[in-house]
C-alpha cells in the first residue's frame, strides 16, 4: 500500500528537479552573451554607424553603443528600448525582434544643430 504513493512522490520530485534544472539552463542561455549577436554601433554628430541594423525575427541581439563625440541618445520605440550613450562608456540594449519590417530609431538627446535628423533604421528579416 505504501509503495505506490512513495513511488509517485519520487516521480513528482524528480519532475520538479528536472524542471528546476531546465529553468536554470534557460536562464543562463538568456543571460549569456556568448550565443547572442553583439552589434557595435558608433554614434557621432549626427549619425549612427551603421545607420541600418539588420536583424532576424526571434534572434536576440545586443546593440553596443559608443559615442565619438558628445552625449547621444538611442530610442527605438517599436522595440520599447532606449539608451543614453556617454563618451568613454558603452551602453547596451537587447532586442528580440518578433516581426519583420523596417523600424526607425532616433537620437532623443539634443546633441547639436543636426540632432533632428539623427536617425537610422532597424530592418528585421523573416
Ligand atoms: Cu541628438
Amino acid at each position: 500500500m505504501n509503495a505506490v504513493p512513495s513511488l509517485r512522490r519520487r516521480a513528482f520530485f524528480g519532475a520538479i528537479a528536472a524542471s528546476v534544472v531546465a529553468g536554470l539552463c534557460g536562464t543562463f542561455a538568456v543571460r549569456s552573451f556568448a550565443d547572442e549577436r553583439v552589434i557595435p554601433v558608433r554614434a557621432r554628430k549626427f549619425t549612427y554607424e551603421p545607420n541600418e541594423i539588420v536583424l532576424k525575427v526571434n534572434e536576440p541581439a545586443i546593440l553596443e553603443f559608443t559615442s565619438a563625440d558628445v552625449v547621444m541618445g538611442f530610442n527605438a520605440p517599436d522595440f520599447g528600448v532606449r539608451a543614453t550613450i556617454i563618451p568613454g562608456q558603452t551602453a547596451r540594449v537587447r532586442i528580440v525582434p518578433t516581426k519583420p519590417g523596417t523600424f526607425v530609431f532616433h537620437c532623443d538627446i539634443f546633441c547639436g544643430d543636426g540632432h533632428e535628423d539623427m536617425e537610422g533604421t532597424i530592418r528585421v528579416e523573416a
